[in-house]
C-alpha cells in the first residue's frame, strides 16, 4: 500500500529517535504503528526493529502478504508463543536497552516480557510512533482525501433517501452500503444517525427511532478506505425547524467557518478550539458544547493532535484534523458541523465539500 520510499523514511525517522532515546532495540505491537512502520496491514504481528535490522513477527496465515506488504522487514513466522522469537531475536541481536509501547501493552504482557526476556532493560516509549504519524506524507493525504470523497458522496445519496417513516438505522444502512460501494472496506467507526431529541446526544449512534416531521439529523460518519479514516459530520432538517434550532444552526455554522479558517500553521490546537468556542459561549450556549474542536485523522479516526482546550501542540503543516463544534440542548435537539481539513500555513485545505448551509427535506 506505501511506497518504499515513504517506509524507508518512517524506519529511519523512528531509528533516529531511537537513538534519542538510547535505546537499541524496539518492540511494536500497537496495529495502526506496526502497519504505518512496516506497510503490512494484516491484524497479527509485532516488529523487532534495531539499528541496523527490522523484523517483522507473524503467524503462518499472514507470511505471503507480510512478505509482500513489508518489503523493509525480514519475515519471521513466529513459535506458538510470539514471545518465546522475540526473545531469540533479542539474544542473538545482543540487545541491551529495549523500548516496548507501554500505552499498548498490559500489564499481564508486561510481566510476561520481564519474565521471558532476561537481561535486558526494558524502556517504555510512550506515545513516540503515535507522535510519528501527526504529519502525513503525500501518499497517505492522497488516501484520506479519497477517503473524505467517498463519505461526501454517500451525503449526497442520503438526502435522496431521508423521508418520514423510515429509521435512523435505515438512514445508517444507507450511508454505510454507499461508502462500500464506492470502494470503502467499511465505515470508519460506528455510525451515529441522532434525530429530533435524540439529537442532544453528541454521540448518539443509530436506533430503530423513526424520522419525524421537524426533525433535526446529525449523522456522523465517515469511510475507511485503504486502512485510512475520514470523519464528517452534516445536520439536516426534515421540514421546518423550531426556530431555536434554526439559530443554533447558524451560529454553530458561524463557529465552524470561523474556526475553519483559523486553523493556521503555528496555532495551538487549544487556539484554535477557542475561537469556535467563544462564538458558542458568546451567543448564550455556555456548557452546551461540551467536547473538543477537533481531532486528527488517520490509521485511527481519533488520533493527535487534540483540537481542545488542553491541545498545547502547535499545528503543522499536512496534520489531518477535523473541525466540529455543536450545541446540544436536552429536550430540544442538537447541531453539529464537522469537516476533515489539511492544515496548509495560513488557510487550510477543506478536504469535505458537502454544502452547510441549512438542508431543510
Ligand atoms: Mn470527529
Amino acid at each position: 500500500m506505501f511506497n518504499v520510499k515513504n517506509l524507508s523514511n518512517r524506519l529511519n525517522t523512528f531509528r533516529s529517535k531511537m537513538k534519542d532515546l538510547k535505546i537499541d532495540g524496539a518492540i511494536v505491537t500497537k496495529i495502526e504503528n506496526y502497519m504505518y512502520l512496516s506497510g503490512f496491514t494484516g491484524t497479527s504481528a509485532n516488529l523487532l526493529i534495531t539499528g541496523k535490522k527490522a523484523y517483522l513477527l507473524t503467524d503462518f496465515r499472514y507470511i505471503e502478504q507480510s512478505s509482500k506488504q513489508a518489503p523493509l522487514f525480514e519475515i519471521v513466522q513466529h513459535k506458538p508463543d510470539i514471545i518465546d522469537t522475540i526473545n531469540e531475536i533479542v539474544k542473538s541481536e545482543g540487545i541491551i536497552k529495549l523500548g516496548f509501547e507501554e500505552l499498548n501493552v498490559s500489564f499481564a504482557q508486561y510481566r510476561q516480557y520481564t519474565d521471558k526476556i532476561n537481561g535486558v532493560e526494558f524502556h517504555g516509549m510512550g506515545s513516540l510512533i503515535d507522535d510519528l504519524r501527526i504529519i502525513k506524507d503525500e501518499q497517505e493525504i492522497e488516501i484520506i482525501s479519497k477517503a473524505v470523497e467517498i463519505a461526501d458522496a454517500a451525503f449526497t445519496h442520503v438526502l435522496s433517501v431521508i423521508r418520514p417513516g423510515i429509521t435512523e438505522l435505515d438512514v445508517a444502512a444507507e450511508l454505510e452500503y454507499k461508502m462500500k460501494k464506492l470502494g470503502a472496506s467499511g465505515a470508519s467507526f460506528e455510525t451515529i444517525v441522532a434525530s429530533g431529541l435524540r439529537s442532544s446526544m453528541p454521540h448518539g449512534t443509530a436506533s430503530g427511532k423513526r424520522l419525524e416531521p421537524g426533525d433535526a439529523i446529525t449523522m456522523d460518519f465517515g469511510a475507511m478506505y485503504n486502512h485510512y479514516c475520514s470523519d464528517m459530520t452534516r445536520t439536516v432538517f426534515l421540514g421546518q425547524p423550531e426556530k431555536e434550532m434554526k439559530d443554533i444552526y447558524s451560529i454553530v455554522l458561524n463557529a465552524q467557518l470561523t474556526s475553519e479558517k483559523g486553523a493556521k500553521r503555528g496555532r495551538t490546537g487549544s487556539e484554535v478550539d477557542k475561537i469556535a468556542r467563544d462564538i458558542i459561549y458568546g451567543n448564550g450556549y455556555e456548557g452546551k458544547f461540551g467536547h473538543g474542536l477537533g481531532h486528527g485523522v488517520g490509521l485511527e479516526i481519533h488520533e493527535s493532535p487534540r483540537l481542545s482546550t488542553g491541545g498545547g501542540r502547535r499545528l503543522e503543516n499536512n496534520m489531518t484534523v477535523t473541525i466540529e463544534p455543536g450545541i446540544y440542548v436536552e429536550g430540544l435537539g442538537g447541531v453539529r458541523i464537522e469537516d476533515t481539513i489539511i492544515i496548509k500555513d495560513d488557510s487550510p485545505v477543506v478536504l469535505t465539500k458537502s454544502p452547510k448551509e441549512l438542508i431543510i427535506l
